[in-house]
């Protein structure tokens, strides 16, 4: 069986985070694995705390699970301190892992920081040279890319940028512009992600998108063929998500 490592947050709705991805996997067939690199409080109103895990026992997490099995492909999610990424590049460079999916996570919907202040800088110079694929949405693309992205012109400028700092593939998510749930995926060609905006608000988009990326990748899908199978599985679960007392929706995986 196939196995795929989810490096991000508790979630303790399951919403996003480690829970989010566990039942992606699940869903792909792909064996479930995890490390816990930040917790937070929080449910469909929104995040009330985080706190990281020590960049020590992230490291621990991962090398004692890396001594004994191997992942076939790893999602990154939120990583809370800069410590975190340095650790976690560390650790995929001497294991040598491929089928590296980086969700980079700055700031939750509901509007609280998820990330410290210089992890833009982190990710670029840290993870992106590792990435297979990296999934940033509008407003992650344009901290990353240091632009404004207005419209699908701009998200093209800024897939080219972000593809010149080291990841294969790059997809810039839509969903947050308007009228358009269009995904740009970039490998030195453009292609389109289609999907209908579904309105409403939803919890753990980024992180049930990338994860089923990486259980596409680590069945052996190349990483178009794993985007264009990810994006008509976010299309399913949007049409039948889960009402929620809070001002957003759970996904039904
Ligand atoms: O969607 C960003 C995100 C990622 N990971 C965890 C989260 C959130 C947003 O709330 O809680 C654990």
């Amino acid at each position: 069986m196939k196995k795929a490592l989810s490096i991000a947050g508790f979630d303790p709705s399951g919403g996003a985070g480690i829970q989010a991805d566990l039942k992606v996997f699940r869903h792909f067939g792909i064996y479930g694995l995890s490390v816990v690199a930040a917790l937070t409080a929080q449910n469909t109103f929104g995040v009330s705390s985080v706190l990281p895990v020590d960049r020590r026992f992230v490291k621990k997490q991962l090398s004692v699970l890396l001594s004994d099995i191997r992942p076939d492909a790893v999602k990154i999610g939120m990583l809370l301190s800069i410590d975190n990424a340095a650790s976690v590049a560390g650790i995929i460079k001497k294991h040598a892992l491929g089928n590296i999916v980086l969700d980079p996570v700055f700031i939750s919907s509901s509007g609280k920081r998820l990330a410290e202040k210089e992890m833009s800088k982190a990710l670029i110079t840290r993870i992106f040279p590792l990435c297979t694929v990296i999934t940033p949405n509008i407003y992650e693309a344009s901290v990353l890319a240091g632009m404004k992205i207005r419209d699908a012109d701009d998200m093209q400028k800024a897939a080219i940028r972000l593809r010149d700092l080291g990841p294969e593939n790059v997809i810039i998510t839509g969903g947050h512009l308007e009228k358009a749930a269009t995904d740009i995926f970039y490998n030195g060609k453009f292609h389109y992600l289609k999907g209908r905006k579904t309105p409403g608000e939803y919890h753990g988009t980024g992180c049930t998108f990338s994860s089923a990326i990486a259980a596409l990748l680590a069945s052996g899908s190349n990483a178009l063929h794993a985007a264009e199978q990810a994006k008509k599985f976010m299309n399913k679960v949007f049409k039948h998500s889960i009402e929620s007392s809070g001002t957003m929706r759970l996904l039904r995986i």
